[in-house]
């Protein structure tokens, strides 16, 4: 009988476990929800094609309506639609690319309309010094932004204004825009405040875990949190920080290609490498896997498009691939393509290969 017992309260005790397991997902809107089986789904079909503020401006043009480079070049928007709100913590009214928030929030906005996905990255200021996040000036910023750090009170008043864009994020109707989230990106280099070597994974698990808390218990329910370090050669390297399955739901990563067209080899392989261990991992996982960030920047190559991000991605399930943005202000600082630039005839060529897809193939809604 006592025996029974125990196994009574041990098959609860399980239960409960798995209960608390998925209880982030419940929360999420029913359109978050979608969105995230399509995300599991769609790369069955091929992977979606992705750009950094492509609305927004590109080269020589900034806020021209229902313009983006790549449209311009194939005729079609991106399906997903990348955003970031550096500066967003500081209450100011333009992100540190000195776009205005509220112009951003009715891009997202479109993109939502028009069907597309959209993600938001956070280049948040450092929290200890008042440099940018590139300030690696002094380690131990992020211990110091934790409960009971000296810059605690500080950091839930930038989280306090963070969760405050994130829910102005909205319909017309007032339907919760569903935002992939992908924080503290890129913390395996050292280039970050919150980088290898300025924390310890302790310490950059337990930020995760505070921030994606925080915005839960401020009631958003319309995130999905990316997990996207720089690249890195093994799954041990990528999941040191890893903050556990319960707070990530899909896994990425961030890989460029440097040097220009002589970083072509490097690049093809460690692109492969990781994608080869991360497939692995998201199957194990059963979460989607996409390439947050890629590029070339200046795209001196001219069939880059389909011999070396193509085919180096077509072979793996990725949900979604990302390039950067078409900066309006710095001369060369594009990865995608405009009319007339070298890469611009492959692009389309990209455009038509079976496994890419951009917004006209994906339904209006259809997550
Ligand atoms: C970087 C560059 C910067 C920009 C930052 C945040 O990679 O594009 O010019 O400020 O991203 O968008």
């Amino acid at each position: 009988m006592m025996w029974n017992y125990r196994i009574i309260m041990m098959m609860m005790v399980v239960c409960m476990g798995s209960w608390s397991a998925t209880a982030r997902e419940r929360q999420m809107t029913e359109e978050t929800q979608k969105l995230y089986g399509f995300l599991q789904k769609i790369q069955e079909k091929g992977f979606l094609f992705g750009h950094q503020d492509a609305t927004l401006y590109g080269v020589g043009w900034k806020g021209e309506k229902n313009r983006s480079d790549v449209k311009s070049v194939c005729g079609d928007y991106p399906a997903v639609f990348g955003w970031e709100i550096g500066h967003i913590e500081l209450g100011n009214a333009e992100s540190l690319d000195r776009i205005d928030f509220a112009e951003m929030r009715k891009h997202i906005q479109e993109a939502y309309a028009r069907g597309g996905i959209n993600t938001i990255s956070w280049h948040l200021d450092n929290p200890l010094t008042g440099g940018d996040a590139w300030d690696v000036s002094e380690s131990g910023v992020v211990k110091a932004i934790l409960p009971g750090g000296e810059k605690h009170e500080l950091y839930l008043q930038w989280l306090q204004r963070l969760a405050r864009f994130l829910a102005s994020l909205e319909t017309p109707e007032g339907i919760k825009i569903p935002i992939l989230f992908r924080p503290f990106h890129e913390h395996t280099g050292a280039w970050f405040w919150w980088g290898k070597g300025l924390c310890t994974p302790k310490e950059y698990k337990r930020l995760w875990k505070f921030t994606v808390d925080y915005l839960e218990k401020s009631g958003l329910n319309h995130l999905l949190y990316t997990y996207s370090p720089a690249n890195t050669s093994d799954v041990k390297a990528y999941l040191e920080c890893y903050p556990g399955d319960q707070y990530v739901d899909i896994l990425g990563f961030d890989c460029y290609q440097q040097g220009g067209e002589a970083g072509t080899e490097t690049f093809r392989k460690a692109l492969d490498t990781e994608l080869s261990f991360l497939s692995e991992l998201a199957k194990e996982k059963n979460k989607p896997l996409v390439v947050s960030e890629t590029g070339l920047e200046s795209l001196p190559v001219a069939d880059w498009w389909t011999e070396v991000l193509y085919k180096t991605i077509a072979p793996y399930p990725v949900s979604y691939v990302l390039v950067w943005r078409n900066a309006h202000d710095l001369e060369g600082h594009y990865y995608a393509p405009w009319p007339g630039q070298v890469s611009s005839a492959d692009f389309v060529k990209f455009y038509r290969e079976l496994k890419t897809l951009f917004l006209k193939e994906i339904d209006e809604h259809n997550y």
